[in-house]
């Protein structure tokens, strides 16, 4: 069976390290037709439209899409393309890999992060010049539907939930009493953690969490610090899934610091593009591909963010030569 994938490189290094995802699966010869869209700053320049229709429509009806990077109009990108394959959860692990100088060696997280609501939706409106403001939204179903893909994907192990519940008591009070109630039904353990106080211990003992459950904005930041501890944003992958399809994208964004340079490290792409080949049931060649990437990242080429002076194309060709 011909899977059909959408490849949407976005912006700045999304255009260095989507294709070297690309080839990466190319390499592994799936059944595979990749068809590419535009989306991000450089359309909404020539278009006045951030993502076109059409882009929109492949990313709804291919069977998972690739996506690189978002820059100034990833509101107008990034969240419609989560709608597109209708995202509830996207899952963000941050993990130190051997031989990659991480200030956490012994992080080992997954970040289950709301995809749909909080106060990362977008529902903002400026009144006047001096005001402006943002209408939060939770629901109990989004949070029954995060809750019940946490209970599948930790099995009969429990999950952390990190919210803000005694402050935003309505909102992150919702979040936490539905997913700690779903979690209860189904025999799972949770336990949970002000994300302030994650934020703290998590630095101190990653060991301390696992997998963690979050509202969309914490998902995003909590991530991110993370990434800190394991090396860099250049190693972190994502999947958005949603019930029917999924999009696989880097957590790092554009990095226009270094965009055009090709020496964007396409570790965190090739991994998504693992994280894809594992969703539509190529395991042993996800497999594959994290365990090319493992000894790439132990026995360079590196990239600079982690000290190399590799380019993205070295490295790409480092981890299909291990295939
Ligand atoms: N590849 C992900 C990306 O473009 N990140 C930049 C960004 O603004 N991300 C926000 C988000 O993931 O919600």
């Amino acid at each position: 069976m011909t899977h059909e994938i959408a490849v949407i490189p976005g912006d700045g290094i999304g255009q260095e390290v989507t294709p070297a995802a690309v080839e990466v699966l190319e390499a592994l010869d799936p059944e595979f037709t990749f068809t590419e869209a535009e989306a991000g700053d450089a359309v909404a320049e020539k278009t006045g439209k951030a993502l076109p229709e059409e882009t929109y429509e492949l990313a709804a009806s291919a069977d998972a899409t690739l996506f690189g990077a978002a820059g100034e109009t990833a509101a107008d990108v990034i969240l419609p393309l989560r709608d597109a394959v209708d995202s509830f959860v996207n899952v963000r692990p941050a993990k130190a890999y051997p031989g990659v100088d991480a200030v956490r060696p012994e992080t080992d997280l997954v970040f289950l992060r709301e995809n749909t609501e909080g106060v990362y939706a977008g529902h903002e409106d400026r009144l006047t010049e001096d005001v402006a403001t943002l209408t939060r939204v939770t629901t109990q179903s989004a949070s029954r539907q995060l809750a019940e893909f946490a209970c599948e994907y930790v099995d009969s192990d429990g999950f952390t939930i990190a919210h803000k519940a005694n402050v935003m008591r309505e909102t992150d009070g919702l979040f936490r009493d539905t997913v700690a109630a779903v979690a209860e039904e189904r025999g799972v353990a949770t336990d949970e953690v002000l994300m302030d106080a994650f934020a703290t211990r998590v630095c101190l003992d990653p060991t301390q969490f696992d997998v963690v459950a979050c509202p969309n904005l914490a998902g995003d930041v909590l991530s991110d610090l993370a990434a800190g501890l394991v090396g860099g944003l250049g190693l972190l992958p994502s999947a958005n899934i949603g019930e029917q399809r999924a999009l696989f994208e880097p957590v790092h964004g554009t990095a226009p610091d270094i965009a055009g340079e090709g020496v964007a490290n396409p570790a965190a792409t090739i991994i998504s593009a693992a994280m894809l080949l594992e969703y539509l049931d190529y395991g042993e060649e996800a497999d594959a591909v994290h365990a090319a990437v493992e000894s790439t990242l132990a026995e360079g080429p590196r990239t600079p963010d982690l000290g190399g002076d590799a380019s993205t194309s070295d490295v790409t060709n480092a981890i299909i030569d291990q295939l």
